[in-house]
């Protein structure tokens, strides 16, 4: 493991606070030095409005995710070592060259919702002002581009309404499409906290699946999938037809009512029984929510995936915009629609223009005048005339061979995009592929022709925008290692070589900041043309008062200098005539149907504590132990049909791909329906990437993916062996033969699981892995089909392990095993443990439940058997939940079955 080096502050034992660099939550960090700065521990900023000083499971094992290993060092050409100055040359040149044969339509940039903001604006002015072309995109296209289109439509700009607060004072809160458990699990506890203090409020989950977010609900809408316009439509016909319109603030401040609900009508009807079949949910449970909605004026929607990421994902958003236009329940306390975003930075990405149908700093390209303004602040050569591709376009002008050189940066998209598998072809036809990323192996990584070593979290500093429009420092508090360098600082380099130099002449961020800030002012006083995204207040901010800069919501002008929590309280809104506007919205289905041929309709989504596509959270061991395998979840009757069981290992197919995963039965889905996550990649398993199974069938106005509804088949894949390989050899791979393998980085080892559909065969193994040699600890019973073979090393202490047997029980029960790789040399008891497969000396705690302490589900059961029969109790007994409370739900799931 590598070590990370201090950087220089006058205080060495003070916490550096930072921000989190996983969800949009955008929480504060204190990181504070341990052992004179050789480690750090994370802990929740007290002073950060976000957090108050909490953080969930992933954000409190930050301080575990420092080391080196993994890391891209220097910069690779074609996998040679290269300087950083012919490293920034080739790009240049390789840029340039292609502009100059193929002009500037033919380079693009696919960057994230997870760059800071000052790396993304260098970004965005350099390809939009200088190269000429607005072929940047994001993968916040796949992630909240429906959201920014829902709002541009309603309120004439990108502007989120709400801020945090308006959860806990709502009296209905309404998740539509979120899974905040896990996904925004900070939210969900200050929604939690808020609820156990005033238990008359009012939850409702709308989501086609039981999750872990249902646990807070008084309601939970299994819906269709893809229904929630029609519902939303239905709620606005019903609020009309029972008088609860809010008519002063529709005629004050809004237009196109009339319309909206002459559609809601058509659509969604009034009759409720007609309506609930339509959405595949029980009429009572209907009437219930509408009745809720109807008599509880402080409302906040809270939506997130399960809408955006639709072929209709804009319309959904507008449905759910118009009952909170339509109630008047916007810009007022604890009411509001309110679109949360994913990553740290999407809001920043916004901010800049960093999506290809934007300009800049709120601007748009159908705006002459606004070209033109930011071509003068610029004073950019060449600036871009119309809007760019979007990422699903953008790699088909890749794949086409129209784009000849593209530069990705801090996204994996052979990973996250849909028709991965078309991705990764479209980048290794390419002829120019550069990426920038912190990690040398990742699916992206391997197709590039040049690579960037990007400095990481904690080694870099900028500035990101939360959910609630707060802008944070992210500082650092690690020098970057080898020759890795801050993403802003790479793109001012290529910049400055491909002649650029007066404008892209930054020594620090602070620097870029301060023309973010400038740019967003300039102009910016008309009447009309007034645009909402404003930091004129922070024209004079020194140098010193950035790296000191407190969490602030945007706008900051000579209104609100502090900045403004709530929008829209004076009920003027950004189009033209200051009025928001209803829309009337059609709802469409998913566009693929379930057939004979693929009959289920797959869902994907996020694990509780990994994120994306792992190359921080699988360095993190206990972070892997909630969920080591990525699983196919699926109905236990639907199960039963296919004659899969519990832990099996399924083949799922679409007309685009395959996967293979261990079966999770889950009577939380409704049957036909399954469930995937989206985090295992081609570095972690041999068949996980669950994106090769999406079609880029996208939403005609923002663009987005319907990433979370693709029609699959499932089959039994009968594995004639399952095993459980560990080494601490972090070199190795399987052999191609072996059909199926997770790999699952351990503290002081690496584990495998591995299965076939050919008998094992101890010779063929050993032929595959010569350096292993002979076990020296060995024991078969071809009766029981099982085998256990150990390897040591000179000192007796643990070389590999291979456990081999009919069927591995899905909750990896022998992590025992892992512990001892940290022995020097083993005992005879431990000899004996590893050849039966039974620890004598550690307690099996079963499948881990709470990540912080290591509570596996034994333990839990353990304590219910003693008497333990709350929440409370399991905590004070085994202390599960009483640190970042990510694994209530699943305690309160536990407890209850
Ligand atoms: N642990 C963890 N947290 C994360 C992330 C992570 O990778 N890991 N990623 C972050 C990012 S970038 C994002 S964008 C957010 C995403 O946060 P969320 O959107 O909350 O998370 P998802 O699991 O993608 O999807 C949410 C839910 O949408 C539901 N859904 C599917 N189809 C429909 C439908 O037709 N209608 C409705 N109403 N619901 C539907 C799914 O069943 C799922 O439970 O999470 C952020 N937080
Ligand atoms: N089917 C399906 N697909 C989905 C989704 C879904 O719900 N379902 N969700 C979509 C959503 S909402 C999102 S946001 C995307 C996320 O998908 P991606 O953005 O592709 O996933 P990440 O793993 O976050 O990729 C970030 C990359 O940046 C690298 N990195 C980390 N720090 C730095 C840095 O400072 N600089 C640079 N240059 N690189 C760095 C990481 O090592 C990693 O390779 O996935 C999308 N795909
Ligand atoms: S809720 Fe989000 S921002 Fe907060 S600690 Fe967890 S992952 Fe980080
Ligand atoms: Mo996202």
């Amino acid at each position: 493991m590598g070590r990370t080096a201090i950087a220089s502050r006058p205080n060495e034992l003070a916490p550096v606070k930072t921000t989190c660099p996983y969800c949009g939550v955008g929480c504060g960090v204190a990181m504070q030095p341990k052992s004179g700065g050789e480690s750090w521990q994370a802990l929740g900023d007290a002073s950060h409005p976000a957090n108050f000083g909490k953080l969930c499971v992933k954000g409190s094992a930050l301080g575990e995710t420092l080391d080196l290993t993994g890391r891209l060092l220097e910069p690779k050409i074609n996998g040679q070592a290269v300087s950083v100055e012919q490293a920034c040359q080739a790009v240049a040149e390789g840029l340039s060259r292609v502009i100059e044969q193929h002009g500037p339509d033919a380079v693009a940039f696919y960057v994230s919702g997870q760059l800071l903001t000052e790396d993304y604006y260098v970004a965005n002015k350099l390809i939009k002002g200088f190269i000429g072309t607005a072929n940047i995109d994001t993968n916040s296209r796949l992630c909240m581009a429906s959201a920014v289109v829902g709002y541009k439509r309603a309120f004439g700009a990108d502007a989120v309404p709400c801020s945090y607060e308006d959860l806990e004072q709502a009296d209905l809160l309404v998740l539509v499409g979120s899974n905040a458990a896990w996904a925004h699990p900070i939210l969900y506890q200050r929604m939690a906290q808020a609820k156990r203090e005033q238990p008359d409020k009012k939850v409702v989950v709308i989501d086609p699946r039981r999750t872990a977010s249902c646990d807070l609900a008084d309601l939970h809408l299994a819906i269709k999938p893809g229904t929630d316009a029609l519902l939303f439509n239905g709620l606005l016909a019903y609020l009309a037809k029972h008088n609860h319109l809010d008519a002063e603030f529709i005629i004050e401040h809004t237009e196109g009512l009339v319309l909206a609900l002459d559609q809601a009508e058509q659509t969604a009807g009034h009759d409720l029984t007609q309506l609930a079949q339509s959405c595949g949910v029980d009429e009572a449970d209907l009437t219930q929510f509408f009745d809720w909605f109807a008599n509880r004026p402080r409302t906040v929607s809270f939506y997130s995936q399960g809408v955006n990421q639709s072929t209709s994902g804009v319309d959904k958003s507008n449905a759910i915009i118009n009952v909170h236009l339509a109630t008047g329940r916007i810009g007022k306390l604890g009411a509001g629609p309110f679109s949360i975003t994913g990553q740290p930075n999407a809001m920043g990405g916004r901010e800049v223009g960093g999506l290809a149908n934007q300009l800049a700093a709120h601007m748009d390209f159908h705006q002459p005048e606004a070209i033109e303004r930011v071509a003068r602040f610029w004073r950019a050569p060449k600036m871009a005339q119309q809007n760019g591709l979007k990422a699903v376009e953008m790699f088909e002008a890749v794949h086409r061979g129209e784009i000849k050189a593209i530069w990705i940066m801090h996204t994996n998209p052979v990973v996250s995009m849909p028709d991965a598998d078309f991705v990764r072809e479209a980048l290794q036809a390419c002829e120019l592929v550069i990426v920038s990323d912190n990690m040398a192996d990742t699916d992206t990584t391997r197709c590039a022709n040049i690579l960037l070593p990007a400095a990481s979290w904690g080694e870099k500093d900028g500035t990101v925008t939360n959910s609630d429009r707060h802008i944070s420092r992210q500082r650092a508090f690690c020098k970057a290692p080898g020759l890795a360098q801050a993403d802003w600082w790479w793109i001012c380099q290529v910049a400055q070589e491909m002649g650029f130099a007066e404008a892209f002449n930054y020594q620090t961020p602070y620097q870029i900041f301060m023309e973010h800030v400038a740019l967003s002012a300039f102009e910016n006083d008309g009447v009309i043309s007034r645009r909402d995204f404003d930091l004129s207040g922070l024209f004079s901010l020194s140098e010193q008062a950035y790296q000191q800069f407190a969490p602030t919501p945007w706008p900051v002008n000579a209104q609100h200098p502090h900045g403004q929590a709530r929008l829209f309280a004076d009920g003027q809104f950004f189009t033209a005539n200051r009025r928001a506007k209803l829309i009337p919205i059609t709802p469409q289905s998913p566009k693929e149907k379930p057939s004979p041929d693929y009959p289920f309709v797959l869902n994907t989504g996020r694990y509780r504590d990994q994120w994306h596509s792992m190359t921080r959270t699988a360095k993190t061991p206990r972070l892997l132990q909630h969920r080591d395998e990525p699983r196919l979840s699926l109905h236990p009757d639907d199960a039963k049909s296919l004659g899969l069981a519990q832990g099996d290992l399924a083949k799922v197919s679409s007309r685009l791909g395959q996967v293979m995963m261990p079966v999770e039965l889950d009577a939380g889905l409704v049957k036909g329906q399954v469930f995937a996550p989206i985090h295992w990649t081609g570095v972690y398993a041999k068949h996980g990437r669950i994106d090769s199974l999406i079609p880029s069938h996208t939403d005609p106005l923002s663009g987005q993916p319907e990433s979370k509804h693709a029609v699959v088949n499932i089959q039994v894949w009968s594995a004639a062996y399952r095993a459980g390989f560990w080494t601490k050899d972090t070199a190795w791979q399987p052999d191609d033969s072996i059909g199926y393998w997770v790999k699952v980085p351990k503290a002081n080892a690496v584990f495998w699981h591995l299965a076939d559909k050919k008998a094992f065969d101890l010779a063929h193994w050993q032929s595959a892995n010569p350096q292993l040699g002979e076990p020296d600890l060995r024991l078969e019973d071809s009766a029981l089909g099982t085998a256990r073979f150990v390897w040591l090393d000179a000192q007796g202490g643990l070389k590999a392990v291979l456990f081999v047997a009919p069927s591995v029980d899905l909750q990896a029960p022998y992590d025992w095993v892992s512990g001892l790789f940290d022995q020097l040399s083993l005992s005879q008891n431990e000899r004996y443990s590893l050849l039966s497969g039974m620890a004598i000396e550690q307690e099996d705690v079963g499948a881990i439940i709470c990540s912080c302490f290591q509570v596996g589900d034994k333990t839990l059961r353990a304590a219910m058997a003693q008497g333990c029969d709350t929440v409370q109790k399991l905590g004070e007994k085994t202390c599960a939940g009483t640190n970042c409370g990510s694994c209530i739900p699943e305690l309160k799931a536990l407890l209850a079955l």
